[in-house]
C-alpha cells in the first residue's frame, strides 16, 4: 500500500482499519486494485472482444492496427455488445434475485416456508389487483399462491408486456411503444440480449443499444420492482426508524453476526433467530452481553429499513469490517461479495458461511438455505456464532457509531407529506425545492472511498435539492451525517424549511439497489400529478462511485424512463464515438434524457443543477442560472 490512507478513503473507520489491515498484513481490494495498474488500454475502452473462439480480437483506437475482429465485426459493435452484456448481466442479477423472493411468496401460499408469513397483507392484496386479482373475499394464502403464479407469467413469454409497466405514466409507455422498448418478459428480454450478442446475429449498434433500453426495462419495471414489492408483502414496507452507522456499531461484548448481499430472504431469517430467547440465553452463558446482527452492502439496506439493524459499511468496507477481528460470523448470499472475503477473514477467528446455491466462496463453509430448511439452518448457524466468540482474539473497534433515519418508501414519504404528493409538489413549484435527486450505486476503488457519493449530495442539498439514496451511497451519507433530521442545518434555506416542517433529514434512504424501483414510482407520481411525462421532471440520477453491472442497468433503466443521470466513473465505452454520442447526446432525441460522465463530484453538481434549473424553466416554473 503505497498511497496515504487519507487518499483512498474519505472515512475515519475507513483510515483506521486499512492501517489495521496492512498491519496484520491483510491484503485488500486498493492493493489488487494497484497491482492490476496499468490496466489494460483496450478492455477499458470497451475494445476487445473475446466472444467467440475465433477471437480473442481488439481494435487499435489509433487507426493503425486492426480495425476489425476476426468475424468483422468494428469498434462500434464491439463496444455496443460488450455494453449490451453488462445490461444483460445487471439485469439478470436483479431479476433473479426478484424470482428468488417469487419462490418464497409461493413456498408461503404452499405452507412450505415455514417461518416466513405475510406481513403486510394490504401491500398484498394492493398488488394482487395491479395483477388484475381480485383480491375482495380471498385468503390470504390462496391470494399470496396467486399472485406469485402471476408473478411468474412476468417472467415468461406469454404476455405483451410487463405487468407493472402500468404504473409508468401513460405519455412514457407511449413513447416505449412507439420506438420498439416496451419490455415483454423479465427473462425474455435478457435472454434476447444475450442472443444478439452471439456472433454474427445483430450488428447494428444502434439497434443492440435499443435492445439494451428494453432489457434494462425488464429489471427496472420487472425484476427489481418485484424484488422490492415481494420484499415488502413477506417483511413489511419500510418505515422511517432510528439506526446507527458505520464499523462502529460492532460491539466488544456481544456476539457480532454480519450479514453481507442482497436477498432478505436469508437475512431475516437469521435476524429472528438472533432475536430468540434461546440464543440470547446462550449468549449470556458464553459470556456475552447479547447477540449484535448487523449489515454490510444492500441486504444490510434491506434489514436497516424494515428494523432499523445497525450498518456496518458499504462495497469497500467489507474487508475492513473483518480487520476489526470482532466478526463472529458473516453470511453472505449473493452479489457484490468479493472472492477475497474468505482470505481476509481466516487471518481472525471469523466463520464465514455462504448460503445460496448459485453462489460459492473460497474459504467458506457452504450451508445451503432454502425456504423450506431456513428457519431451523438460521438457528443452527446463529448458535455456532455464538460458539465461536468464545474463541475471539483481540479486537479493534476503531470508531463511535453515527446516527442515522432509514426506511422511507413511497408509502411513507407520501405518508409523511400528508397522504399525497401533492405539497412536495407544491414546494418544488414554489422553488423551496429545486428538485429532486436519487443517488444510487456502489463504490469502485478506482474513487476515493465515500468521496463521491458525500460531496455531490452535500452540493444537492445546499443548493435545495432533495436528495434519495439507496445502496453503497444510502450507508457513504448516512456516516456523514446527512440522515438525522439535524442534518438540514447543512440544507439550502427552501430544502431546510420543508424537511424542517416534517421532520424529516434532507436525504432520504430508500433502501437497497433493487428499491431503486421506488424511485422510479415516485417519479411516475409526481409525473402524473402535474400532468407530464418524467423526463419534464426536474428529477436527475447519478452513480458516483458505481462499479457494478447491476449499476449499469441502473442507469440504463433511469435513463430510458426519462431520467438524466450522470455516471462517476466512464463506462467502457470510449473505443466508440458512435455509442458514446448516442448515450450522452442521441438519447435525448430517442426518451428525453442522457447520460453524462463526470467523475468530480462538484462538477457533478454543476451539471445536475444546470439541468434541474432547465427543467424548471421549461415547466415554467422560477429557474436561477448555475
Ligand atoms: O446492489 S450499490 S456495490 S452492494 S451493486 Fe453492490 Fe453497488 Fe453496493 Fe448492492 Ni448495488
Ligand atoms: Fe473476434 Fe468477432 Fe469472435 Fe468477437 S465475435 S471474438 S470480434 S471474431
Amino acid at each position: 500500500m503505497s498511497k496515504a490512507y487519507e487518499e483512498l478513503t474519505i472515512t475515519e473507520d475507513g483510515r483506521k482499519l486499512l492501517k489495521k489491515a496492512e498491519q496484520d498484513q491483510v491484503e485488500t481490494v486498493w492493493d489488487r486494485h494497484q497491482a492490476q495498474q496499468p490496466q489494460c488500454g483496450y478492455c477499458d475502452m470497451g475494445l476487445s472482444c473475446r466472444i467467440c473462439a475465433m477471437g480473442p480480437c481488439r481494435v487499435d483506437p489509433f487507426g493503425e492496427g486492426p480495425q476489425k475482429g476476426v468475424c468483422g465485426a468494428d469498434a462500434d459493435i464491439i463496444v455496443a455488445r460488450n455494453l449490451c452484456r453488462m445490461v444483460a448481466a445487471g439485469a439478470s442479477s436483479h431479476s433473479d434475485h426478484g424470482r428468488d423472493l417469487v419462490e418464497v411468496l409461493a413456498g408461503v401460499a404452499k405452507g412450505t416456508a415455514p417461518g416466513y408469513t405475510i406481513r403486510d397483507e394490504g401491500k398484498l392484496r394492493k398488488v394482487a389487483l395491479e395483477y388484475g386479482i381480485n383480491p375482495e373475499g380471498k385468503d390470504v394464502l390462496p391470494l399470496a399462491g396467486e399472485l406469485a403464479w402471476a408473478m411468474m407469467e412476468d417472467y415468461g413469454m406469454r404476455q405483451e408486456q410487463i405487468t407493472l409497466l402500468k404504473r409508468a405514466p401513460e405519455k412514457r409507455r407511449e413513447l416505449w411503444k412507439k420506438i420498439g422498448v416496451t419490455p415483454r418478459g423479465i427473462d425474455r428480454e435478457t435472454s434476447e440480449m444475450m442472443h444478439r450478442t452471439h456472433m454474427g446475429v445483430d450488428n447494428g449498434w444502434q439497434s443492440l443499444l435499443l435492445q439494451a433500453l428494453r432489457n434494462a426495462l425488464s429489471d427496472g419495471w420487472g425484476g427489481s420492482m418485484i424484488a422490492t414489492e415481494v420484499s415488502d408483502i413477506l417483511f413489511g414496507i419500510p418505515t422511517p426508524r432510528p439506526t446507527m452507522v458505520n464499523a462502529g456499531v460492532l460491539k466488544q461484548d456481544q456476539v457480532n453476526i454480519i450479514v453481507h448481499g442482497h436477498n432478505p430472504v436469508v437475512s431475516e431469517m437469521i435476524l429472528k433467530a438472533c432475536e430468540s430467547p434461546e440464543m440470547l440465553a446462550l449468549a449470556e452463558a458464553k459470556g456475552a452481553s447479547g447477540i449484535n446482527l448487523a449489515g454490510v452492502c444492500c441486504t444490510g439496506n434491506e434489514l436497516l429499513m424494515r428494523h432499523g439493524v445497525p450498518m456496518a459499511g458499504n462495497h469497500l468496507m467489507t474487508e475492513l469490517i473483518l480487520s476489526t477481528g470482532a466478526v463472529d460470523m458473516m453470511l453472505v448470499d449473493y452479489q457484490c461479495i468479493m472472492p477475497s472475503l474468505g482470505t481476509v477473514a481466516a487471518c481472525y477467528h471469523t466463520k464465514m458461511i455462504s448460503t445460496s446455491d448459485k453462489a460459492r466462496f473460497p474459504g467458506m463453509e457452504h450451508r445451503e438455505f432454502h425456504p423450506d430448511n431456513a428457519r431451523k439452518l438460521a438457528e443452527e448457524l446463529v448458535k455456532e456464532a455464538i460458539e465461536n466468540f468464545t474463541r475471539r482474539g483481540k479486537v479493534y473497534i476503531p470508531v463511535e457509531p453515527v446516527p442515522a433515519i432509514g426506511g422511507f418508501s413511497v408509502e411513507t414519504i407520501v405518508g409523511a407529506l400528508g397522504g399525497t404528493p401533492e405539497p412536495l409538489i407544491e414546494a418544488i413549484k414554489a422553488g423551496k425545492i429545486r428538485g429532486a435527486v436519487g443517488i444510487v450505486g456502489c463504490n469502485n476503488p478506482k474513487i476515493k472511498h465515500d468521496h463521491g457519493h458525500v460531496t455531490l449530495t452535500k452540493r444537492l442539498i445546499e443548493n435545495d435539492i432533495l436528495v434519495v439514496d439507496t445502496g453503497c451511497v444510502s450507508v457513504a451519507n448516512a456516516k456523514a451525517g446527512f440522515k438525522v433530521p439535524e442534518a438540514i442545518a447543512m440544507a439550502g434555506p427552501g430544502l431546510k424549511e420543508v424537511c424542517g416542517s416534517l421532520g424529516i433529514p434532507p436525504v432520504l434512504h430508500l433502501g437497497s439497489c433493487v428499491d431503486n424501483v421506488r424511485i422510479l414510482v415516485l417519479a411516475s407520481a409526481l409525473a402524473d400529478a402535474l400532468d407530464v411525462d418524467i423526463s419534464d421532471l426536474p428529477l436527475a440520477g447519478a452513480a458516483p462511485e458505481w462499479y457494478s453491472e447491476k449499476a449499469v442497468t441502473i442507469g440504463v433503466y433511469f435513463v430510458a424512463s426519462g431520467v438524466y443521470t450522470v455516471l462517476g466513473p466512464m463506462p467502457p465505452i470510449t473505443g466508440s464515438l458512435n455509442v458514446v454520442n448516442l448515450l450522452t447526446e442521441g438519447l435525448n432525441d430517442v426518451v428525453g434524457a442522457a447520460f453524462a460522465v463526470e467523475p468530480d463530484p462538484e462538477n457533478a453538481a454543476l451539471l445536475i443543477r444546470r439541468h434541474i434549473e432547465g427543467k424548471r424553466k421549461a415547466l415554467g416554473l422560477s429557474s436561477i442560472k448555475v
